[in-house]
């Protein structure tokens, strides 16, 4: 996610020395400055964070380990602004939330993706309110998400008026005991006062706990001009960066919160419904710095990975039993964590070797595809006992031709498999596997695109 934002803090740190000079500071500087401007970080931004660095490093002693000391301590300031982290429930429920942006910013997708995060990771009881009645399909698209992702949704096609609806629906919302409440609002082309009268009369009728300010993030430094008109209106409490996963540059997300004085809450990675990241400066600062973010990766896993589940599955993995159903549920489970590519990068020492991982995409990836049609031309008992594959060609063969793919196929896959299932035996039990371990473990297998 931040790959070229540590690729160029790194190649500063590498100009200096365990003990150095003024000289090499200022190199390691100039080439920190560099990237970051190149990454498209905010000048301002940039010319602040050199400043603590380069005054911290000077005042505990030049070197590699106070440099990065300093630079881990300057990026966490410069990301940190007044106001909450992560989501916040009100102590009073429903915690309402309104999202604010202009036209295809991501506000609807956000409002899907934010409800499926506190539904799936927070276990809330979460409402979503169509209150875009400007474009003619937006409610509808709203409701596509809902049924889509089994999450609730109030509307109302006859509604004139969009701050009608989001009271009448904050109503039911409270009625009916909802934890949260997240409004999608109208977006429009350029800032314009329709608009924010509007939004500025749902203010003042719903009373948010926070209104979300949704950017993209491939508009660059526009996102913090519009970013900054919005607060002055409506004194927005958060930032939601969408389309990161398009932005290759990255520096955005470095400069928001520091240029608009309000923080960056979450990110959107990609399209799908599980593709949205809490941003929190540390967790962020360590998998920038390359050293994960086990504290993120827990909390996903954790709310997704049922624990008795898991233990049954570790059970069998100890025995060597682990079979192709179980596999097939593993990958059912994985799809709800988003992104392979942000879940590697959270465990400490990943991050340097992502670069050679495609980005793997568990519904489309043409090899997970394989794999499960593979499976499904399994009978009961075979995907239960995966030996009766590993000896028999003739129902390799049987198997190929059921799934549409060839025998060398199967028998790749199956070796895999098989590969895979030892390796799991070996750490099943281990609280996290040893990292020499893991990198072996990672680099037998095939990462597919
Ligand atoms: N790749 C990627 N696409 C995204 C992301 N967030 C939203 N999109 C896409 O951006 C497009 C616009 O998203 P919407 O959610 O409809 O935007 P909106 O702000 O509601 O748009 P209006 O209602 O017209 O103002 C859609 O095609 C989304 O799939 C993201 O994080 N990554
Ligand atoms: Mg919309």
């Amino acid at each position: 996610m931040f790959d070229r934002i540590s690729e160029g803090f790194k190649s500063a740190i590498n100009k200096i020395r365990m003990k150095d000079d003024e000289k090499a500071l200022k190199k390691a500087l100039d080439e920190l400055k560099k990237n970051l401007l190149k990454a498209d970080v905010h000048f301002k931004t940039v010319k602040d964070l050199l400043k603590e660095v380069e005054v911290e490093t000077k005042r505990a002693g030049i070197g590699k380990a106070n440099f990065l000391k300093a630079l881990d301590k300057a990026l966490k300031d410069i990301l940190t602004a007044p106001g909450n982290y992560g989501f916040v429930f009100s102590p009073k429920p429903p915690t309402v939330v309104m999202m604010t942006g202009l036209q295809g910013s991501g506000k609807t997708t956000t409002t899907a993706k934010l409800a499926n995060y506190l539904k799936t990771f927070k276990k809330k009881k979460v409402l979503m309110v169509a209150a875009d009645l400007q474009r003619l399909a937006a409610v509808e698209q709203l409701k596509q998400l809902a049924e889509a992702n089994d999450l609730d949704i109030c509307y109302d096609e006859n509604a004139k008026d969009a701050v009608e609806v989001a009271k009448k629906c904050l109503d039911k919302a409270k009625e009916k005991f909802y934890d949260v409440v997240i409004i999608d609002t109208a977006g429009r082309l350029a800032i314009d006062e329709e608009l924010m009268d509007e939004l500025v009369r749902m203010k003042k009728e719903v009373n948010p706990d926070e209104i979300f300010y949704v950017a993209d993030s491939l508009t660059g430094k526009d996102a913090i001009n519009t970013a900054k008109a919005f607060d002055e209106k409506l004194d927005i409490t958060g930032v939601i960066l969408t389309k990161y996963d398009g932005d290759s540059k990255g520096g955005v997300a470095l400069s928001i919160a520091h240029q608009v004085g309000k923080p960056l809450r979450f990110i959107g990675t990609g399209e799908k419904i599980a593709d949205i990241e809490v941003f929190m400066p540390e967790r962020i600062v360590s998998r920038i710095m390359g050293a994960g973010d086990i504290e993120g990766l827990v909390e996903k896993t954790s709310a997704v990975i049922d624990e008795k589940e898991a233990k049954k599955l570790t059970k069998k993995l100890k025995k060597g039993q682990f079979n192709y159903d179980d596999f097939l549920k593993q990958l059912e489970q994985m799809k709800k964590l988003g992104s392979m590519k942000n879940l590697l990068s959270m465990i400490p020492g990943m991050g340097n070797m992502l670069k050679q991982l495609g980005d793997i995409d568990l519904e489309n990836s043409e090899e997970i595809k394989k794999i499960k049609a593979m499976i499904n031309s399994m009978t009961k008992k075979e995907r239960e006992n995966p030996h009766l594959i590993k000896e028999s060609a003739s129902r390799r063969r049987r198997i190929a031709k059921g799934a549409g793919l060839s025998v060398q196929e199967v028998n790749r896959i199956n070796k895999q498999f098989q590969n895979a299932a030892k390796m799991a035996k070996k750490f099943a039990g281990k609280k996290m596997p040893d990292m020499n371990e893991l990198m072996k473990m990672t680099q037998g297998l095939k990462f597919p695109k």
